[in-house]
């Protein structure tokens, strides 16, 4: 019998940066509003009151990475990840959500957290090394930002999993970056996603980095065309553009929670800062490459848009600045006043029950903590 195969090639596009403005956009980067069929149902809500929230969302996340910033250098954070550049991918898509809907970001997605109701103290104390953690996921809906590379996507999925199973209609959604997109984990929980048609919504935040490794060298064609493959529809989106930002997530997570399945937005976008603050960006990439991306600041670009329409007035903008100041204050404040627990502390509220296990490593570490006495005198038990 005769066996025939069809073959299609795909040709991969072959100048990624080329592509860099090949996305759905609403807000060019001198604030002109344009039109995109797709898009502009999604958002044809959002009033000028709106608008303004998140231009003052977007002015608060800034100000409050620049506090970390600040804090680390001080020698008061252990480390911090700057989000500087990537205001409008996190507050846009996070804005999109319902208070009930769970995320499962990154260590970068600070606006996220913020967007889901995050204290100040939460920003600091785990960089501080004072805390596990400090959110609350269970009020905030939303994960302990994640560090190890991709597991959170798996995470997402089985809550999506679990949504489905309670007959709810929430969604779960999953930050990850482009560089996480290289990771085994990412792609087992596509594959996951999309066979038991959970309703998660994965949100690529491209920033052009891995660390070091700029994304054309994991991503032969852009990361938004992955997903089809997987039977997983996506939008590649300016994620400079908040307002695009907040198009795309309104339709992916309407499609997951239609019960149609997971939905995949590659926001593309630019991590201005060192990747953390204990990285020199400047030995791997150019100066002419940020001043290209400064042009495309995902703030100023809202600022021209609302001053376009006489809705950037001075009161405003005074608004903005006084609640990025006050917030500032805050985060300042939960980190200098962060008292240092003990450190045996650190086997509290690990496990439910003591067990042996669990013995043996406080005998140790209790042990470990002597020598320091008889070297040092005193140590905080
Ligand atoms: C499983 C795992 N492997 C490696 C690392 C070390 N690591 C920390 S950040 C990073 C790069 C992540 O890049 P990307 O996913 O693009 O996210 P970004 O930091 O740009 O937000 C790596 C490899 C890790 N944390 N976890």
């Amino acid at each position: 019998m005769e066996v025939t195969t069809m073959v299609h090639t795909l040709t991969p596009a072959a100048e990624l940066g080329a592509d860099i403005d090949d996305v759905a956009r609403l807000l060019t980067a001198d604030g002109e509003r344009i039109a995109d069929s797709v898009l502009d149902p999604w958002i044809a809500d959002v009033d000028a009151a709106q608008l303004q929230a998140l231009y003052r969302d977007m002015v608060v996340l800034r100000r409050i990475d620049a506090e970390g910033v600040a804090l680390q250098r001080q020698g008061q954070l252990g480390l911090w990840a700057p989000c500087s550049g990537q205001e409008a991918t996190q507050i846009g898509t996070a804005r999109g959500l319902r208070a009930d809907d769970f995320t499962f970001p990154s260590y970068r997605e600070i606006g996220v957290v913020y967007a889901r109701g995050a204290r100040p103290s939460d920003f600091v104390l785990s960089w501080r090394g004072e805390a596990h953690s400090t959110l609350e996921p269970e009020t905030m809906h939303s994960a302990v930002p994640q560090i190890i590379i991709g597991a959170q996507t798996l995470h997402a999925v089985g809550y999506g999993m679990g949504i489905q199973r309670d007959g709810a209609d929430q969604v779960a959604v999953t930050y990850f970056g482009d560089g996480a997109s290289s990771q085994g984990d990412v792609n087992e929980a596509m594959v996951f996603a999309a066979s038991f048609g959970a309703p998660v919504v994965f949100v690529c935040t491209n920033n052009q980095y891995a660390i070091s490794e700029p994304v054309r060298v994991q991503a032969a064609a852009p990361i938004a065309g992955r997903a089809p493959g997987f039977g997983i529809p996506s939008m590649r989106v300016d994620g400079n553009d908040v307002l695009a930002c907040l198009a795309a997530m309104r339709w992916a997570a309407a499609h997951a929670r239609s019960g149609a399945g997971p939905a995949f937005i590659e926001a593309v976008t630019y991590r201005m800062g060192p990747h953390t603050t204990s990285d020199d960006p400047t030995r791997y990439r150019d100066a002419a490459e940020l001043e290209r991306w400064r042009a495309r600041d995902p703030l100023t670009r809202v600022e021209a848009y609302l001053r376009s329409r006489g809705e950037f007035g001075d009161e405003f903008a005074a608004s903005v600045q006084a609640a990025a100041d006050d917030m500032a204050a805050q985060v300042r404040a939960a980190c200098l006043g962060a008292v240092t627990k003990p450190a045996m502390s650190v086997f509290d509220n690990v496990y439910a029950e003591p067990h042996t296990g669990i013995a043996e490593q406080i005998a140790d570490f209790s042990a470990y903590l002597d020598g320091f006495a008889e070297a040092e005198g005193e140590v905080a038990r």
